[in-house]
């Protein structure tokens, strides 16, 4: 399948150099499109098996505004959601934890009456914990924890956590600014049905970008934000000071995915977050949430929405945000792929544009 989105991109780059995509994720939705891109990208490189360039490289920056310190352990869901995802021992059905789970050590954590019955850690979940709490307890940063990690298995990826402070996602659910809870708290505990006043990440002011994410922003060919929730999780990772300057600072275009179709989110809870900061429930508002390129302290070049969205193309590309509509279900790694060849094709006009 010859890619006219990627040879345009890789006009932009050196030709024989491979082309770069930087992708920013949540947990749940990011870990399907990170599938999603690797199935392309191994596509597109079979597709060129005699051709000269070399596959494409991913990295995927993972929010960790949803980490916690759980029964004494770092316990990091969108980075952890990513990485079984993109090693295939996730659990599908429920789209987090591993697969083949078990609980006994969190019925014996009960039965002793510590942790939280609301977030169960299972068995084989709790090893990932107790292995990169161990790592940070001795002093390793978390970027080189969840390098360690991941390279248990061929991800074909490489994951980055936003940041390796620890800027925590809070949701102000009562009349006082102190009324919070922790972002996870607020959706696994109340399913997000305490009406959030406010989200608020934690640290952030004094937090600085993991080493390595300014240079896959600043480096990328193509940088993509994810299907993921634009307020918890992308918002989470554009709330690191830098984050949002070096996206609009960069080269390589700037290509959203929208998490809404036909005014709902598929999964999570985008509609109640988007609510309670007062943006429009719609693949079209979440874009004027996001802002464009063109626009102060705006980040997108492109907006890729479903095609029940198709009607909100000319309201889009009224701000200067290129759009286009196709399927967006991520029921399959084929059809993720389709989705990121439309990105590229989408970031090659905005390339052809400039
Ligand atoms: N989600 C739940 O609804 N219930 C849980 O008990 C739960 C435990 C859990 C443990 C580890 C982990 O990495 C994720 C876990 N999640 C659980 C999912 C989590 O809420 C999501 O992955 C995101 O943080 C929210 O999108």
């Amino acid at each position: 399948m010859e890619d006219a989105g990627v040879d345009a991109l890789r006009q932009h780059a050196d030709p024989a150099a491979p082309q770069r995509i930087t992708v920013l994720s949540g947990g749940v939705g990011g870990a399907k499109f990170a599938r999603g891109l690797r199935h392309y990208v191994q596509r597109v490189g079979a597709d060129r098996a005699g051709d000269t360039p070399a596959p494409a490289t991913v990295t995927c920056v993972v929010n960790t505004g949803d980490d916690m310190w759980l029964n004494g352990l770092r316990v990091c869901p969108d980075l952890d959601s990513v990485m079984y995802g993109l090693a295939g021992v996730n659990d599908r059905e429920r789209g987090w934890g591993r697969a083949g789970e078990s609980e006994r050590v969190s019925a014996e954590l009960l039965a002793y009456g510590v942790g939280a019955d609301w977030f169960t850690l299972g068995d084989l979940d709790l090893a990932t914990h107790i292995a990169r709490t161990q790592m940070l307890r001795e002093g390793t940063g978390l970027v080189e924890a969840t390098r360690v990690l991941a390279s248990r298995w061929d991800l074909g990826a490489t994951l980055l956590p936003a940041t390796e402070h620890e800027v925590e996602t809070r949701v102000q659910v009562g009349d006082h600014p102190g009324d919070t809870l922790h972002f996870e708290e607020w959706w696994v505990r109340h399913r997000a049905a305490l009406p959030a006043r406010r989200f608020l990440h934690d640290g952030a002011p004094s937090a600085v970008p993991a080493p390595g994410v300014l240079d896959a922003i600043a480096g990328a060919d193509l940088l993509i934000l994810a299907p993921s929730n634009p307020i918890v999780s992308i918002g989470a990772i554009l709330a690191i000071p830098g984050i949002r300057e070096a996206l609009r600072a960069a080269g390589a275009p700037v290509i959203g995915v929208s998490p809404i179709i036909g005014g709902a989110h598929v999964l999570g809870m985008a509609a109640q977050c988007l609510r309670a900061v007062g943006a429009e429930v719609s693949a079209a508002g979440v874009a004027e949430h996001l802002g464009s390129a063109g626009e102060p302290e705006g980040l997108l070049d492109g907006w890729l929405m479903d095609t029940t969205d198709a009607g909100s193309v000319a309201r889009v590309e009224a701000h200067g945000i290129r759009a286009a509509a196709v399927p967006l279900l991520m029921t399959t790694d084929a059809l993720t792929a389709d989705i990121v060849h439309a990105v590229h094709q989408l970031a090659a006009r905005v390339v052809a544009d400039r």
